[in-house]
């Protein structure tokens, strides 16, 4: 498995807050934070790359809300909000070494922290930055895959409710999304104390996840998955969680 990552901003201070409040952000920390992550991924056989296309742009280190790698193409996401409009070109051009390319264009929106991949079903999340326009293009664009559009309300993306574990199981936060059309899936729910705790990461056999969440971390752990936990503070000030770090790609 390859990830692609990019590396922070120099801007990161000027990155989107919509659902938290602004705080200030540490870039020293941030850039440490973030090779901890990439060190992360590593020990658990990815092969990490590092991109360096985007740096003016504030949330350019959010590299997943970039496209959705499926195993025959890569889909561009269409942003919402202007200051990210620009990201998917410079990224475009590292997936076509692995990957044909679609688009999806404006007035359609869809952001990969918005699309949980099942195997050949892709929940996909109806948020503030993934609207019905851009669902629908992603059903034409992947006719191969069940696209299952799920309504998600107070967090940015569907992953900051909603990712997949290993084994297929989904680790979710009901209160900020329609569990109702998971219909079918076997869900595992966070720790109540901790409802930002449903954004892990897929490593191989390995789950990785923030500290911030030991409760959430233990419970994982007592059902026998093998976990591994980066601080992630910074990032989380950006509302940025452990996906939206890489570009995963089989
Ligand atoms: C944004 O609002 O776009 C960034 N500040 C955070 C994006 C986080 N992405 C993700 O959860 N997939």
């Amino acid at each position: 498995m390859i990830a692609l990552t990019h590396l922070p901003s120099p801007r990161a201070s000027e990155c989107l807050v919509t659902y938290i409040e602004r705080q200030p952000i540490d870039l020293t920390l941030l850039n440490h934070q973030h090779e901890m992550y990439r060190r992360m991924l590593a020990d658990a056989g990815v092969e990490v790359r590092v991109l360096d296309v985007n740096r003016e742009h504030p949330d350019c280190v959010f590299i997943e809300d970039t496209a959705v790698v499926l195993d025959e193409l890569a889909v561009m996401a269409s942003f919402g909000p202007p200051s990210r409009r620009a990201e998917p070109g410079g990224i475009e051009l590292e997936l076509r070494r692995f990957r044909s390319t679609a688009r999806i264009t404006p007035p359609g929106t869809l952001e990969g922290g918005d699309v949980v991949r099942v195997g050949r079903k892709l929940l996909v999340g109806a948020s503030s930055r993934t609207n019905a326009q851009g669902i629908e293009a992603l059903r034409r664009v992947a006719p191969r895959y069940e696209v299952i559009a799920i309504p998600v309300h107070g967090c940015l993306h569907l992953k900051s409710a909603c990712t997949a574990l290993p084994d297929g199981r989904l680790l979710v936060n009901r209160a900020w999304l329609a569990a109702d059309q998971l219909v079918g899936f076997d869900l595992i729910e966070v720790d109540p104390s901790e409802p930002h705790a449903a954004n892990v990461v897929a490593m191989g056999e390995r789950v990785g996840m923030a500290s911030a969440y030991p409760k959430t971390a233990e419970r994982l752990a007592s059902l026998g998955f093998d976990v591994q936990t980066v601080d992630l503070s910074e990032l989380a000030k950006a509302e940025g969680c452990a996906t939206c770090l890489s570009l995963l790609i089989e």
